[in-house]
C-alpha cells in the first residue's frame, strides 16, 4: 500500500478509536534527550529497522471533579482519572493490529518505556514544550495525554515543528509552590510535588502545601494561559462526554472519611484500571494526611 494511503487509513482508525490528534514523524534519535542511558532516546534501540514514530493525543481537560475544592474530598489530576497515567495504550491497539496486518512491525510505548513522548509529540508537530516542560497544543493546551508507536512502515512524516509561543510568559514558573521550574523547560523532579507525593518519605514542607492532593499536582498547568481559556468550559469531545457520566461516582469514591477505610484489596480492585501503579501504603498515607487537614479546618471553623 502506498504510504499516503496507509497514513490516511491510520488517521481514520485513530478517529474511530477516540484519539483527538495523531501525527507521524521520522524515527531518528532524540539527541537532546537528557537520559543518555534510556532506551527512550533512540527508537532504533527498540526496533532496529524503525522508520516512523506515530504520536497520538487524547484531550483530558474535562476530567476534573467539582469537589476538588472541598477539603473533605481527595484531589487527584486529570491524567490520573483518564486511565492514561503513563501513556495512552489501549486506543492505539487497533492501529498496531492494522499495521501488523499490512505486513509491518509496530510496537506501542507502554509504561513510559520506549519513547520520550513530549519530544516525540513536538517532532510530530502536535505542539511545543512549554517552560513547565509539558507539551502544549494550541487547541488542547497541556491537557493531551500522549501515546506512541514505533514502526518500520514508511508513513508521511511531519516536517514542520510548532514554534515555541511561551515568549516572555513565566506564569507556570511563578505558580509552582516548590520551585521545581526554576530553570525554564526543565522539570526538577526532586522538587516536583507530583513526584514527591509518590515517594516513601514525605517532607513537612510538602505536607504543609499539598492540601487535599492525594495524587499529582496540576498547579503549573492551571496557571498556563494555553489551558486557562478552557478551564471552566472544557472542549467537548467523546472523552469529555463519557466522563460527565462518571463524575458522581468518582466524587463519592474520593470522600476522605470513607477512602481512608479502603482496604488494600479493594484499592487494587477499584483503581487498577487507572494504570497508575501507586503503592497502597503511599496512597493511604496521602489520604490520611488530607483527612487530618480537613478535620483541622473543620475544627478551626467551629471556633
Ligand atoms: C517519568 C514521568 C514522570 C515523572 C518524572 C518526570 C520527568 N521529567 O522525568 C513524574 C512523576 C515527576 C511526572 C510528572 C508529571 N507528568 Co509525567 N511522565 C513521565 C514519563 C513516563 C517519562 C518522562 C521522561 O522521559 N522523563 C525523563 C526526563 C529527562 O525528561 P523530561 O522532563 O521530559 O526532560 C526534558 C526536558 O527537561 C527537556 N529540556 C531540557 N532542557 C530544555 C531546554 C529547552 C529549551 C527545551 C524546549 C526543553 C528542555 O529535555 C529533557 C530531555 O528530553 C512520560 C511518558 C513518556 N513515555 O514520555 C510522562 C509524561 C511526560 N507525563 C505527563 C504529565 C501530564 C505529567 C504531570 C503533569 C502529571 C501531573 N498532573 O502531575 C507531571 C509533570 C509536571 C510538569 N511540570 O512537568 C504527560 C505529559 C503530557 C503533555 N501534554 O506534555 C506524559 C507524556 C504522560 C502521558 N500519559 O501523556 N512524570
Ligand atoms: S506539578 Fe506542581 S510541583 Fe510539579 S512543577 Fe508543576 S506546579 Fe510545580
Ligand atoms: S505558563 Fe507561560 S511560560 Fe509556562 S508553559 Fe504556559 S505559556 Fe509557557
Amino acid at each position: 500500500m502506498r504510504k499516503e494511503l496507509l497514513s490516511e487509513k491510520i488517521r481514520n482508525l485513530a478517529v474511530s478509536s477516540g484519539i483527538d490528534v495523531l501525527e507521524f514523524a521520522d524515527a531518528f534519535e532524540f539527541l537532546n534527550y537528557a537520559l543518555k542511558n534510556s532506551n527512550r532516546r533512540d527508537p532504533k534501540l527498540s526496533l532496529p529497522n524503525a522508520k516512523t514514530i506515530i504520536v497520538a493525543g487524547i484531550y483530558i481537560g474535562a476530567m476534573t471533579l467539582p469537589k476538588w475544592a472541598n477539603p473533605w474530598y481527595g484531589r487527584t489530576s486529570r491524567l490520573y482519572l483518564s486511565e492514561f497515567f503513563l501513556d495512552v495504550v489501549k486506543p492505539l491497539e487497533p492501529i498496531v493490529n492494522f499495521i501488523k496486518k499490512e505486513g509491518y512491525q509496530a510496537i506501542v510505548c507502554k509504561s513510559g518505556s520506549i519513547l520520550p513522548l513530549k519530544l516525540a509529540a513536538a517532532r510530530a508537530g502536535l505542539g511545543w514544550q512549554g517552560k513547565h516542560s509539558l507539551l502544549i497544543s494550541k487547541k488542547y493546551g497541556t491537557f493531551l495525554a500522549l501515546g506512541g508507536i514505533i514502526t518500520n512502515a514508511d508513513l508521511v512524516p511531519n516536517t514542520k515543528e510548532e514554534p515555541n509561543l511561551c515568549r516572555t510568559c513565566d506564569k507556570c514558573q511563578k505558580a509552582c509552590p516548590l520551585d521545581a521550574l526554576g530553570q525554564p523547560y526543565v522539570l526538577n523532579i526532586n522538587k516536583c510535588m507530583s513526584n514527591l507525593l509518590v515517594n516513601n518519605n514525605l517532607s513537612d514542607e510538602v505536607q504543609n502545601i499539598m492540601k487535599n492532593r492525594i495524587v499529582d499536582c496540576e498547579i503549573c498547568q492551571d496557571a498556563c494561559p494555553w489551558n486557562r481559556k478552557n478551564l471552566n468550559n472544557p472542549l467537548v469531545t467523546n472523552m469529555t462526554e463519557s466522563f460527565q457520566k462518571k463524575i458522581r461516582h468518582w466524587e463519592k469514591f474520593f470522600f476522605l472519611p470513607d477512602l481512608v477505610e479502603l482496604s488494600e484489596k479493594e484499592y487494587k480492585k477499584r483503581l487498577r484500571h487507572l494504570n497508575a501503579d501507586i503503592p497502597y501504603n503511599v496512597f493511604h498515607r496521602n489520604v490520611s494526611i488530607a483527612l487530618e487537614r480537613a478535620k483541622k479546618i473543620m475544627g478551626m471553623n467551629n471556633q
